[in-house]
């Protein structure tokens, strides 16, 4: 935590977030404790409103870790908004053009690269500041802005999106992605064609010297793609989690 996410994934280290939709502080804060560097918190298909996403954030911080959001879609209000409540690392779906990353990095970062507003007063004291200016100073380094390459279109424009200024990384859905190269015929976040995505957004990001982020629906999965070049990975969910663990014990009562 401490708003280091940012200088740990710029240095190369690889990050392991878990991924949420359940709206409670106290869940994401559990599931933090257990150490994840990270924890996401999905506000496009999770069940997150404005104030539990204002104090789950903080309870990650409490917890050690670094909170992340993921936005509705095209919701470039509530970027601006997390980051202001203390998240470290924003996540923007469908992100398929220049034009999309220049509208995210507008409301991400602070002049002269984007036209974040002021107002980060919570951010500040969670980085143990008695008012914003210093947080002002080093937010649009020590925070990160993820553009989310889940369609053909983004993977088409892709060196474009990029290499946008204030673009820190590419995440990739891969559920999305394998919909969308199939035109709905296919859901497989793990088809060969996603493979290949998966290929040409590791090459764009090692080009461009950005992150590159992946989805993943369990651990296996994350280690095999942290060793294949993938820095910020998502793994499984709190909803997945809890079924696990559930189906696990009634299981042994068998
Ligand atoms: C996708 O796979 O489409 C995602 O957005 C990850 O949840
Ligand atoms: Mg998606």
């Amino acid at each position: 935590s401490n708003f280091s996410l940012a200088r740990r994934l710029r240095a190369g280290e690889v990050v392991y977030s878990a991924w949420c939709g359940l709206p409670y502080p106290n869940v994401v804060e559990t599931i933090a404790r257990e150490g994840f560097t990270a924890v996401t918190l999905d506000q496009q298909h999770g069940l997150w409103d404005t104030a539990s996403t204002m104090q789950a954030i903080g309870a990650i911080h409490l917890a050690g870790s670094a909170p992340l959001v993921r936005v509705p879609l095209g919701q470039n209000a509530i970027v601006s908004r997390a980051l202001d409540f203390g998240a470290e690392g924003l996540i923007a779906p469908m992100i398929n053009s220049a034009a999309d990353a220049r509208a995210f990095v507008s409301a991400a970062k602070y002049p002269p690269i984007g036209e974040r507003s002021l107002g980060a007063h919570r951010a500040a004291a969670l980085a143990g500041f008695p008012d914003q200016r210093p947080y002002l100073v080093t937010a649009n380094q020590d925070t990160l802005a993820f553009a989310m390459i889940e369609t053909r279109a983004a993977l088409d424009n892709v060196d474009a999106i990029v290499n946008t200024p204030g673009i820190d990384g590419l995440f990739i859905g891969p559920s999305d992605l394998s919909y969308s190269l199939t035109n709905g015929a296919v859901l497989d976040a793990h088809s060969a064609e996603v493979e290949k995505g998966l290929e040409i957004v590791l090459a764009a990001c090692k080009n461009a010297g950005k992150i590159p982020g992946l989805y993943c629906i369990d651990a296996a999965r994350a280690a095999a793609k942290a060793k294949a070049g993938f820095k910020f990975l998502t793994v499984g969910s709190d909803l997945a989690f809890l079924r696990a663990g559930t189906s696990a014990q009634l299981n042994g009562l068998a």
